[in-house]
């Protein structure tokens, strides 16, 4: 027997104008999308990358999709080969285009075709500063964030590094649009608390959608 009760109704806010949070939006189909992530590290392991200022990430990334983002003593680009295999990024799996596209849509955003999706691995105490994603060319198509296993912290500014932060709470299932007005907004997760998660353990994936081009 189904309860009423035993799950929430997913609900949708905006952030601030142009960020629209679809909580619980990828709820139902989370456990697919773990197994894909699975997948896809299969044949791009996850990795620490090294920031242009000689700074080992806490986060650990990888990509599917014609593009992957990559950071190096040289600088942070998009590029179509891992930098570590030689090979082509894996491509991206149906389902995860397929959600971003529809969360795109349900935000205001009916042609979004991501060429790109960023997987990021956080485990207790890791955490992303405060930046600006600047590296995509196409500043007109959104990015669609999914958030996976344990709850972070995330705080997003405005356009300059001085705007005040404010922080929400990025849960299992939650999908967040950024466009418009917040697409350049200074952005960040604090450090991740310890915990276990059911279907991750002690661990939180999220991945973010991009039209680098
Ligand atoms: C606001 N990832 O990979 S997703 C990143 O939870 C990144 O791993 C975070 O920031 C994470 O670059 C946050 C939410 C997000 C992604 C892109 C944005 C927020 C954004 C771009 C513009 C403004
Ligand atoms: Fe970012």
């Amino acid at each position: 027997m189904m309860s009423l009760f035993a799950d929430e109704l997913p609900w949708r806010f905006d952030l601030v104008p142009g960020a629209v949070v679809l909580h619980r939006f990828a709820l139902h189909e989370a456990s697919g999308l773990l197994e894909t992530i699975t997948a896809v590290a299969s044949q791009a392991t996850f990795r620490h990358l090294v920031t242009p200022g000689g700074l080992t990430m806490s986060v650990a990334m990888t990509n599917c999709g014609q593009k992957g983002w990559h950071s190096d003593a040289h600088g942070y680009r998009y590029t179509t080969h891992d930098p570590l295999s030689g090979k082509p990024w894996p491509d991206m799996p149906a389902n995860l285009r397929l959600l971003a596209q529809r969360a795109a849509q349900e935000a205001g955003y009916p042609d979004f075709h991501p060429d790109a999706c960023l997987i990021n691995r956080y485990v207790p105490g890791a955490r992303l500063s405060l930046h600006q994603d600047k590296d995509e060319q196409d500043r007109a198509a959104p990015i669609v964030s999914v958030s996976l296993g344990l709850p972070a912290v995330f705080q997003f500014g405005g356009a300059t590094r001085q705007s005040p932060v404010q922080r929400v709470l990025l849960e299992h299932g939650d999908v967040v649009v950024w466009g418009g007005p917040s697409r350049l907004f200074y952005h960040g997760v604090q450090p991740l608390k310890e915990g276990a998660h059911p279907d991750t353990g002690a661990v939180r994936y999220n991945l973010t959608f991009r039209k680098t081009c």
